[in-house]
């Protein structure tokens, strides 16, 4: 078992319900260290970078307006195959298949404003930490 560590985020929708508690209490209660963490207000020229990927997509602009539109949390996390385990504890990407349990499962409701991020693999982590943190910003 590798220890690995990916990026999560509570994005706009998830702050503004007053769910960064409940998520953060989930992450330490799955045994994560957090090795990062902040809020902030992502710039438009920061969002596209992070979702470089779904560029010329028909969600791209919704996207980028949605994850700018107020205060995200930003945190590293590490522990034994982090980016999978920070996935499983999200749940789908879709609240519609996301299980009871998970954390869209749980307060989710629509695709397009599903509460968190996490990176999907070791690169993609490793891009959007560098994205979000200097290294000395992380313990
Ligand atoms: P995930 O890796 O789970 O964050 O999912 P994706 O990278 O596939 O999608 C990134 C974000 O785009 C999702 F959180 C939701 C949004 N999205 C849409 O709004 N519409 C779509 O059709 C697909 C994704």
């Amino acid at each position: 078992m590798a220890i690995e560590r990916t990026y999560a985020m509570i994005k706009p929708d998830g702050v503004k319900r007053g769910l960064t508690g409940e998520l953060i209490r989930r992450i330490e209660q799955k045994g994560f260290r957090i090795v990062g963490l902040k809020q902030l207000v992502i710039s438009r020229e920061t969002a596209e970078t992070h979702y470089g990927e779904h560029r010329g997509k028909p969600f791209f602009e919704g996207l980028v307006s949605f994850i700018t539109s107020g205060p995200v949390v930003a945190m590293v996390l590490e522990g034994e195959n982090a980016i999978l385990e920070w996935r499983k504890l999200m749940g789908a990407t879709n609240p519609k298949d996301a299980a009871p349990g998970t954390i869209r499962g749980d307060f989710a409701t629509t695709l397009d404003e599903n509460v968190a991020h996490g990176s999907d693999a070791p690169e993609t982590a490793e891009r959007e930490i560098s994205i979000f943190f200097r290294p000395e910003e992380l313990l």
